[in-house]
């Protein structure tokens, strides 16, 4: 089993900090992207939409979405659980999980997919008015999100979890995309703070 990836993409990121939480060990296999290896016949053959990370299993067809690969492991290991626990807690902690990822993640993202001239080859067409119209839509998540963590210590709940870890590998990826995290945010600062010290950030 190994997980093929580019270790600076946000998305492999996530997935690295789910399992450096769980504390399970894994082989990675680097591709460089900038270098396009992931559309190449081999990769493509892995996963159609060309996009790391993508999980290889032993015996059964590989898995790609960070969040399925994430499942599972939730599935095989379910301590410390990081999808939530019971009916209500595995709901809330989807439900802020994609908020995360659709509200937050993707807008960084596309600001510096539209924006950045790395990206000029990748992204076609990179049309630079999208960029900047994610721009204010992260900002906008961000403030929403500052006002939920006044009530609670993480995104969740009172627990860690995937949203957590999404919100994290977005907020970081802001520094290449250029946007400012505001500092008026205490809450989120507050929040940052705490979880980019725990040993699992740098995995
Ligand atoms: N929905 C996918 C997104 C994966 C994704 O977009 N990965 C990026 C790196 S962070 C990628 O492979 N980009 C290559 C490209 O855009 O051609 C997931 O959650 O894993």
């Amino acid at each position: 089993m190994k997980i093929i990836e580019d270790a600076r993409a946000p998305n492999p990121r996530r997935v690295r900090i789910f399992l450096a939480e769980k504390g399970i060990d894994i082989a990675y296999e680097q591709i460089d992207i900038t270098e396009f290896q992931h559309k190449g016949a081999d990769f493509t053959g892995l996963n159609p939409l060309q996009r790391v990370p993508v999980l290889l299993l032993d015996d059964a067809d590989p898995i790609s979405e960070s969040m399925a690969i994430c499942r599972y492991f939730e599935e095989l290991q379910p301590e410390p659980a990081l999808m939530g626990t019971g009916a209500e807690g595995k709901a809330r902690t989807e439900m802020w999980q994609r908020r995360m990822e659709l509200n937050l993640l993707a807008p960084v993202a596309q600001t510096f997919r539209h924006l950045h001239p790395a990206m000029k080859e990748m992204e076609q067409p990179q049309v630079a008015q999208w960029g900047e119209a994610n721009r204010p839509r992260a900002l906008t998540m961000l403030s929403l999100l500052n006002e939920e963590l006044a009530t609670r210590p993480f995104i969740a709940g009172n627990e860690y979890t995937v949203a957590d870890i999404t919100a994290l590998v977005a907020v970081d990826f802001m520094k290449p995309a250029k946007i400012e995290r505001p500092v008026n945010l205490t809450n989120l600062t507050r929040w940052y703070d705490e979880i980019s010290v725990r040993p699992s950030a740098s995995a």
